[in-house]
């Protein structure tokens, strides 16, 4: 009888740790996998995501298939409202009558079936070039270069109630100096460590190099951390380079690229 006893608890035991593990780690993972959603990047990309699994939209009925549908959509990062979409050689925006209404500005959209949050940033000067200097060195650049692009972006991107620093310096496209090498360094700063997230360094060539800068953070697979979206312009029809990145493991990694 005593045998029999000890077998129950223990068999209880077990059945209550993998009912624990599979509330904790089991449902959020399957939560996750079920989350889908299309994301438009003005008019240079169109990313899917399902079942885990980014894929880039490229093929015109694919394309086709998204048109005239309802998507959340943001104009210059703030948010615009429910339209629809059509797209021809751009995307075109429609109120609920299927009246045309002009945008003005850098256009993203998206549908989902959870609720993607997209935030508000905005960029600031750079008044204290420590980190700033501390990369350039770490690359074998002078402290003393000049830039075409620099911003700063605070956001608490983990949203642990602390803002993270976002730092993005670039040379690229000089038009009254010449530099030996063009660059373009995008890093994060948290509690004072550096985390490198875009790094391009080649030799001055004249019109070589991409141009970065921040387009978007949000929340793309509800995890309460924040990805974004770094885009980058090539020179004249060169086109633009849209990255998604996405914060794992203690380092940056881009999940999805349209080039
Ligand atoms: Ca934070
Ligand atoms: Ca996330």
């Amino acid at each position: 009888m005593r045998k029999k006893n000890t077998y129950i608890k223990l068999i209880l035991i077990i059945v209550i740790f993998f009912t624990f593990m599979f509330i904790v780690f089991g449902l959020p993972h399957m939560r996750q996998k079920n989350y889908s959603s299309t994301i438009i990047v003005s008019n240079e990309a169109i990313w899917n995501y399902r079942e885990g699994k980014w894929e880039n939209i490229n093929s015109n009925a694919s394309i086709q298939n998204l048109n005239w549908k309802k998507y959340k959509v943001f104009v210059n990062n703030s948010e615009l409202g429910d339209y629809y979409l059509w797209k021809d050689d751009n995307w075109y925006v429609f109120d609920d009558k299927k009246v045309a209404v002009n945008i003005d500005g850098d256009l993203l959209a998206y549908q989902s079936n959870f609720d993607l949050k997209v935030y508000n940033f905005s960029g600031e000067e750079i008044t204290d070039r420590t980190y700033v200097d501390e990369m350039l060195s770490e690359h074998q650049l002078s402290t003393n270069s000049r830039f075409t692009s620099s911003a700063k972006v605070s956001f608490d991107f983990d949203h642990d109630g602390i803002r993270e620093d976002f730092y993005l310096i670039s040379n690229v496209f000089p038009d009254d100096f010449i530099p030996d090498n063009i660059f373009s360094l995008v890093f994060m700063v948290k509690n004072g460590e550096i985390y490198p997230i875009y790094t391009d360094i080649s030799l001055n060539k004249g019109f070589n190099g991409c141009k970065p800068y921040f387009r978007s953070f949000l929340d793309v697979d509800n995890d309460n951390i924040s990805e974004f979206i770094l885009s980058c312009s090539r020179y004249s029809t060169a086109g633009v380079v849209d990255m998604l990145y996405k914060f794992e493991n203690g380092e940056f990694k881009i999940v999805i690229s349209n080039q």
